[in-house]
């Protein structure tokens, strides 16, 4: 029956761990996939997710949930990203519904929008995206496009080509929007090109979606990193918004998540909050309630959420004094050729290293370092132990 189903391509992220745990040199590095690891290079379980967990494990029944989830997390979720003084969130206007984790939130918008947003079926994608952007977007039925977001040339934001790029999309367009620790490149607008983009968006009648899988670890500070979508609340924009529990709480397995809408009034988010309900129905009845309840007894204790601020500021710190380190190594003890400024500017858990395809395949065969081939690295994946071998490897790579 299945004779005429070609073999398809791995995930071009997940299959440099495939790679990677197939070899055997104990020195191998997997900078690939974006998970946290610990100074001893292990995942980080956090102490507030196992206090979390242990409140209630034995005790909470199996039951379903409502088909848009856990309420007591839902809105403690929505009040994590649009700030508790928020106009539409207080004024009852926030459509919200719990999502399979940040994948399953992009991919009910995305079939949402299809559905029902009036003005196009067109989404516009940052150059690059992450990968997985693409897939979900047109399994959900809109027409990807493309807007210029990173310069090779500075290692930096296309600033000019970007603007020029929104302006000319047609009125309506939808735009994605990374809400901070843009994945791959590790860079994000100021806090001042944002309020300008902000503009633009307005002028030109856009939607925005904004996508927002790392709230906290750009800064460090969890209000900090929601400043791109709060500031375009408070302009009036009426947002679709992408919520990930992956990184910030360490749920990746769990698969937490938060899609919402901001409407104009109750009533309206009342109807939309219906047809969200009929749009997930078919695709998973109601989402998992494990991870959901971890995630809302942290947001909604204030003792469990201020230690749990503390624990996201010491994985973002972690990554920093990588960052220091890995530049410092290069520049200083190797004096590897280039301009290695960008892994210290760069935010978040990625850097975009500017090693070559070649390069990148040299490091994996040669010195069994794992990174996915356009020189992303996991800043998360480096770590005491492994850093100096790691930044030996690029010498030798860019030295050829
Ligand atoms: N969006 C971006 C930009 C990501 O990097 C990721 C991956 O972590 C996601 C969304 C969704 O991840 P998850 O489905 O694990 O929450
Ligand atoms: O970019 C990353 O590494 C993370 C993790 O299909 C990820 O976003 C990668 C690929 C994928 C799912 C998650």
């Amino acid at each position: 029956v299945w004779s005429a189903v070609p073999q398809g391509p791995p995930d071009p992220i997940l299959g440099v761990t495939e790679a990677f745990k197939a070899d055997p040199n104990p020195r191998k590095i997997n900078l690939g996939v974006g998970a946290y690891r610990d100074e001893n290079g292990k995942p980080y379980i956090l102490p507030s997710v196992s206090t979390a967990e242990a409140s209630f494990v034995g005790e909470a029944d199996k039951e379903y949930l409502p088909i848009t989830g856990l309420a007591s997390f839902t809105s403690a979720a929505a009040k994590l990203a649009y700030g508790s003084d928020s106009a539409p969130l207080s004024q009852g206007a926030v459509a919200v519904t719990q999502s399979i984790s940040g994948t399953g939130a992009l991919r009910i918008g995305g079939a949402f929008l299809a559905r029902f947003y009036p003005t196009s079926k067109v989404i516009y994608l940052p150059t690059p995206s992450w990968g997985n952007h693409t897939p979900i977007f047109r399994d959900s039925g809109l027409e990807v496009k493309q807007y210029r977001y990173f310069d090779k040339s500075t290692v930096g934001l296309d600033w000019a080509g970007m603007l020029a790029d929104i302006r000319a999309m047609p009125q309506g367009s939808i735009v994605l929007l990374h809400a901070c620790a843009h994945n791959p490149t590790g860079v994000d607008p100021t806090q001042e090109q944002w309020k300008e983009l902000s503009n633009i968006v307005k002028e030109g009648k856009l939607f925005p979606f904004f996508d927002m899988a790392y709230q906290g670890f750009a800064s460090g500070d969890i209000a900090r990193d929601a400043f791109a979508p709060r500031h375009f609340v408070s302009e009036g924009h009426q947002i679709a918004l992408c919520q990930s529990f992956a990184k910030n709480m360490g749920l990746y397995g769990e698969r937490v998540g938060l899609f919402s809408l901001v409407t104009s009034d109750k009533e309206e988010k009342a109807r939309v909050e219906s047809q969200l309900k009929i749009l997930i129905r078919p695709l998973y009845s109601n989402p998992p309630v494990h991870g959901a309840r971890i995630a809302g007894s942290i947001l909604n204790d204030p003792a469990l959420y201020k230690q749990w601020e503390g624990e996201v500021k010491g994985m973002a710190n972690r990554i920093i004094s990588m960052r220091t380190t890995l530049y410092d190594l290069l520049t200083s003890t190797h004096k590897t050729p280039g301009d290695w400024a960008h892994i210290k500017s760069q935010i978040g858990m990625f850097s975009f290293t500017g090693l070559t395809q070649p390069q990148t395949e040299a490091l994996a065969s040669k010195r069994s370092v794992y990174m996915t081939k356009d020189g992303r690295i996991s800043m998360a994946g480096l770590n005491g132990g492994n850093v100096e071998y790691f930044a030996e490897s690029v010498d030798g790579a860019v030295k050829g």
